[in-house]
């Protein structure tokens, strides 16, 4: 190419590249205008809109592992391993999360979340015993806005400041093998709350381009003080990237990668049954840990029906560096309703 027709050529890629964001709008009316279900606060309002949402939200957790190395569980309790009485094999999570969004402005859209959690743990004993035990209820309440930082024509950048207050309880109890028939204050993965104020800011920045859209949201759960029974869940810090595609008017897909670092708790819970030398849960200093998923996520969009939409997700893990024997989640899935009866 002649040094001119190169220069021009690059001029009028310039110009296109620099025109495109300009020629599309950002279209919050697009299946793939939300993010994949399992990203909290991803979008905002309009000034005036009212958004009702629900979860359901199931997290499966079979086997320990330390490190990024899998453990056997008879390893975890046979008297030459790690010295455990007990551990855990199995763990189900399950939980419904009620949703809803208003925004008192094109700005700024407020949130709140209920979720009611529904777990249970299966245990192994070193003599070969099993047992079982349950927690749940409501949990932490979150409540919060998302503040509008930047708009650009295809792309929107806002602050996650969403604050979450201790209504689950950090008292469940269960009957244990060793209890004589009496419930007794569980592990600390069984509560169903922090029991402290914890503040999760993030922030949230999104684009669209033709079909596609992308986002990316980076934030941290980050506990103020120390709950009533002695003890603080560790912090969290998250960073996850998706990449949607609109596959037909109303559907969009979406890959997803996640990466998550949890530390371990301090403090500790001084009940008998919470005994950090019988069961890897009750160790205070074996929670902390680092996992990268990837997940699929599909979104459906029916704008006639007052703006509704169904979305599924399902996320597996890549990495699973836990400081350990602990749990491991081989899966998670995430359902979800979400329809704006007022805009
Ligand atoms: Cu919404």
């Amino acid at each position: 190419m002649q040094p001119t027709v190169r220069a021009f050529a690059t001029v009028a890629t310039a110009i296109a590249i620099l025109a495109t964001p300009l020629a599309a709008q950002w279209n919050a009316s697009r299946a793939d205008s939300h993010a994949p279900i399992g990203v909290m606060g991803d979008h905002r309002h309009e000034k005036g809109e009212v958004m009702l949402s629900y979860r359901y939200m199931h997290m499966s957790m079979e086997g320990s592992r330390d490190g990024t190395d899998a453990l056997v569980d008879e390893d975890i309790v046979s008297p030459t391993g790690n010295d455990f009485m007990v551990t855990p094999t199995e763990m189900p999570m399950g939980m419904h999360m009620f949703g809803a969004m208003f925004a008192p402005s094109d700005r700024i859209t407020l949130m709140g979340t209920l979720p009611i959690h529904d777990n249970s743990m299966d245990h192994i004993t070193r003599a070969g015993a099993t047992f079982s035990t349950e927690s749940g209820g409501i949990g932490d309440i979150k409540v919060g806005g998302l503040v509008g930082l930047a708009d650009w024509a295809d792309q929107s950048l806002h602050l996650n400041a969403i604050v979450s207050l201790p209504t689950g309880s950090i008292e469940e109890q269960d009957v244990l093998p060793t209890s004589d028939g009496n419930e007794v204050q569980l592990p600390y993965p069984m509560q169903v709350g922090s029991g402290t104020v914890d503040l999760m800011p993030a922030l949230t920045w999104l684009g669209q381009t033709g079909d596609w859209s992308w986002g990316a949201q980076g934030g941290g759960t980050f506990r103020l003080g120390t709950n009533d029974r002695d003890w603080t869940l560790g912090d969290k810090v998250f960073g996850t990237f998706w990449w949607g595609r609109l596959l037909g008017r109303n559907l969009s897909a979406a890959l997803r990668v996640q990466a998550t670092n949890t530390g371990d708790i301090e403090g500790a819970d001084a009940a008998p049954s919470v005994d950090p030398a019988v069961v890897p849960t009750a160790r205070t200093d074996l929670r902390s840990g680092t996992t990268v998923e990837a997940g699929l996520g599909v979104n459906l969009y029916f704008p006639r029906a007052k703006a509704f939409r169904i979305a599924g997700e399902f996320l597996v893990p890549l990495v699973r560096d836990l400081d350990g024997p602990q749990l491991e989640t081989d899966w998670t899935f995430v359902l979800g309703l979400q329809v704006v009866p007022i805009h």
